[in-house]
């Protein structure tokens, strides 16, 4: 049996090697000398990672523990998780043996346990138990409720809630989000196809269009990054003349309003020129555009057949708006296209390694003390000191 301490204990630290340590590593003197199987990039936002690749069953499986600490709001834990699974993802081919992972950034001890058990028994018994047990279930089905974040979720499985239909006939108070995703949630938790998102795009443009003749539409998200299918349809606005967007939000909800096309919608305004920091002070968080959360009613003949049943003539879908002014738009693009990760790498590497403050909206160099502007990704990225990824090999 391989001991994985020495393989996390003896990686990167640049620690002086116990005498100990000298034991474990002569031990392993074979697989030291062994030039490394593969070379991973530190940071996701420096690698490629396409949207198929060769190791789903170790990805899976980390990402199902991600999503259960993410559950217990240990978020360290998830992205922990969620790194080691990313990490997986670049590689070209099928993982055989954990000594083949030597020297990979972000695979802890607890993810190369989980890993090795998985290679050798094709399964491992945290996973599943954790897959099995009543609380993930219960986090799962609650938080998959629109308008339902982790903290709702833990509080009612508490108070005893274990699916969505416990909360039809309680005494449970739920907001008008809450109350819209529990009516639809059996169409919210089936998969958009890119069919349907395009189906959406077309309806969008065209209320868009009635409102500001000129602007534009960008599908970003997972369909961006090639996706086939999401949980969501994520689009933002613009037009080329700055300032034009101004106002635009309520013009174009009122719009697909009229037409009988949101079944819910929640606009949120423009907080980045209102903020009391100012731009001077980018903030980190990314939802200070004007944005509207809605869920659409897409007619059943712009739905693929397959996913519809004769006597359900529409369905129910997630649809993201954001408009950005032209000149934040590739910044916008950028934090609009993903994967999460992708993007929390993206602003952790210019932080950590470029003394820089990325955003939706921006590019702050802290040490010149001053703004970079930039028109397109490829620039963004450049500035950045960062070879360009297409957004297909953001998968992260
Ligand atoms: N985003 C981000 N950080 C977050 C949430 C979102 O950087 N905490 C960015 C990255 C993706 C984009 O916003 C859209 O978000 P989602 O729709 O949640 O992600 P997605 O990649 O489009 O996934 P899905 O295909 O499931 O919709
Ligand atoms: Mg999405």
């Amino acid at each position: 049996l391989l001991d994985i301490s020495w393989f996390t204990e003896s990686m990167g630290s640049g620690e002086p090697i116990s005498i100990q340590d000298r034991h474990k590593l002569k031990v392993n003197d074979k697989l030291r000398l062994d030039p490394p199987e593969f070379t991973v990039k530190n940071y996701a936002c420096q690698r490629r990672t396409p949207l198929k690749h060769n190791n789903t069953h170790l990805t899976h499986a980390l990402e199902l523990l991600a999503e259960s600490a993410a559950f217990g709001e240990n978020e360290g834990r998830s992205v922990a998780f969620t790194r080691a699974a990313s990490v997986l993802k670049t590689l070209p081919r099928s993982v055989q043996r954990i000594e083949e992972l030597r020297g990979l950034p972000c695979l802890g001890e607890h993810s190369l346990r989980v890993i090795k058990e998985i290679l050798e028994y094709g399964a491992s018994q945290e996973v599943e138990s954790t897959r099995q047990s009543e609380q993930y279930q219960a986090m799962k089905a609650l938080t998959g409720i629109f308008g339902v974040g982790v903290k709702t979720a833990d509080r009612w499985y508490r108070e005893g809630v274990r699916r969505p239909s416990d909360l039809m006939d309680s005494e449970q108070k739920l907001n008008q989000a809450q109350q819209a995703g529990l009516q639809h949630y059996k169409d919210l938790n089936t998969c958009v196809s890119k069919a349907e998102a395009d189906a959406i795009g077309v309806i969008v443009d065209q209320a868009v269009q009635a409102v500001l003749p000129g602007a534009q539409i960008t599908l970003t998200g997972g369909f961006r990054r090639g996706k086939e299918s999401g949980h969501d349809v994520d689009f933002l606005i613009t037009h080329p003349e700055e300032g034009k967007e101004e106002g635009l939000m309520p013009k174009v909800v009122n719009w697909l309003d009229t037409q009988g096309l949101l079944l819910y919608q929640k606009t949120t305004r423009n907080s980045y020129l209102e903020s009391k920091d100012g731009p001077a002070r980018p903030p980190s968080n990314m939802d200070r555009f004007e944005r509207c959360f809605s869920i659409f009613k897409l007619e059943s003949q712009s739905c693929s057949p397959p996913e519809r049943e004769k006597s359900h003539q529409w369905k129910a879908v997630r649809v993201d708006l954001v408009v950005s002014p032209f000149s934040q738009f590739a910044f916008a693009v950028l934090g609009w296209t993903g994967s999460k990760l992708f993007e929390r790498d993206l602003r952790r590497y210019a932080g950590q390694v470029k003394n820089m403050s990325l955003n939706s909206h921006s590019l702050f160099d802290s040490h010149q003390r001053c703004f970079l502007r930039a028109t397109s990704e490829e620039e963004i990225f450049s500035l950045l000191g960062l070879e360009y990824i297409p957004a297909c090999d953001r998968n992260a």
